[in-house]
């Protein structure tokens, strides 16, 4: 009988310790999923994190990168889910990929909400921002900082597009939120959606007209290649990246190892938030150039000219603002409003 409980007592001992021993075992190597590789801002961004991330705990925790979301057979917006099953251990994703799932992240696609970095700034490090990490930690996720993958212009292989009419019939690949069929309808335009992977054999046939991404991406994937002569900037919605851990990979780190993979995030965010923005300026222009130097024509927009644009897809923006959230909505616009 004595011995029974003392074997209890023992036994009891050690499942008070466990976490403590589980806390302990780190996998050799963890899997970080991008959409786009280090010839872009983003890629670059999971770069600089893994390197940061690897400094900072002495080599305890070791990140390697998949990027393509080749973790998920580039079908980038499955890669929220994967990550809340563990079959991706961190992300840097894009809030539009993640849109699907955190119905919450449509804010940033509201057609023309954000008239420049200020007003995308003062939504990612306010109140805005704030709310919708909680709402990330609901879904099962660890969000720790925020980059930037960008402005989306819009490019075809048509003609130039200076007016809503412009884009009439005009068939565009769009990304995975059903938000966007709703904006490039209500423009006239006739949308399809299909994966980023998807997307440049796409464009290359003639299959779409079409497509709309930051300029760094245009750059980087070399779109002026695939027969794309024109871009519009109309700066119509932004997307930011959020630097993210799987929940049970994060509980499983020590105290000081997720501070040092907090600051690396955060650190790696801020210098890829700058890459992202590189040469779109007003003092630095020279990204929106080197699109020129490939023979492509690069159209601005003047506020005059972007009001029907704005017009025709405020339907879009009432309709998606009620599934984002009303009280979420006006609090961006709040933040937005106050911005300096
Ligand atoms: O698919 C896209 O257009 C891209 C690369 O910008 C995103 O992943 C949102």
């Amino acid at each position: 009988m004595k011995k029974t409980l003392f074997a209890a007592a023992i036994a009891a001992a050690f499942a008070v310790s466990m976490p403590a021993f589980a806390q302990q075992k780190y996998q050799p190597e963890y899997r970080l999923s991008t959409v786009l590789g280090t010839a872009f801002p983003w890629g670059k961004g999971g770069e600089r994190w893994a390197e940061l991330v690897k400094d900072k705990t002495q080599g305890r925790i070791n990140i390697k990168m998949y990027p393509g979301t080749s973790l998920v057979a580039g079908d980038q917006t499955r890669e929220f889910t994967a990550i809340r099953q563990g079959v991706i251990d961190l992300a840097v994703g894009s809030s539009i990929n993640w849109s699907p799932q955190v119905k919450e992240l449509n804010l940033f696609s509201l057609p023309f909400l954000l008239p420049d970095y200020k007003a995308l700034d003062a939504l990612t490090q306010g109140q805005t921002g704030k709310e919708l990490f909680k709402v990330l930690e609901k879904n099962g996720v660890v969000p720790l900082a925020w980059g930037e993958n960008g402005y989306r212009e819009i490019s075809n292989s048509k003609h130039e597009i200076r007016t809503p009419a412009d884009m009439k019939g005009m068939k565009f690949r769009v990304v995975g939120s059903p938000l966007f069929n709703d904006t490039f309808t209500a423009l006239g335009a006739n949308p399809t959606q299909m994966s980023w992977a998807d997307a440049q054999p796409a464009l290359a046939s003639g299959a779409v007209d079409g497509q709309e991404n930051p300029v760094s991406v245009f750059t980087g994937a070399k779109i002026h290649a695939v027969g794309q002569k024109y871009m519009t900037v109309w700066g119509y919605v932004a997307d930011p990246l959020i630097f993210v851990v799987n929940k049970k990979v994060w509980e499983s780190w020590s105290k000081a190892d997720q501070d040092a993979v907090r600051e690396a995030a955060v650190q790696a965010g801020k210098e890829e938030t700058a890459l992202a923005r590189k040469g779109l300026t007003a003092s630095d222009s020279s990204a929106y150039k080197e699109v020129e130097a490939t023979g492509v024509k690069v159209t601005r927009l003047s506020e005059a000219e972007l009001a029907p644009f704005r017009q025709m897809t405020r339907p879009v923006y009432d309709k998606w603002a009620k599934t984002i959230g009303p009280n979420l909505v006006k609090q961006a616009e709040t933040d937005i409003a106050a911005r300096k």
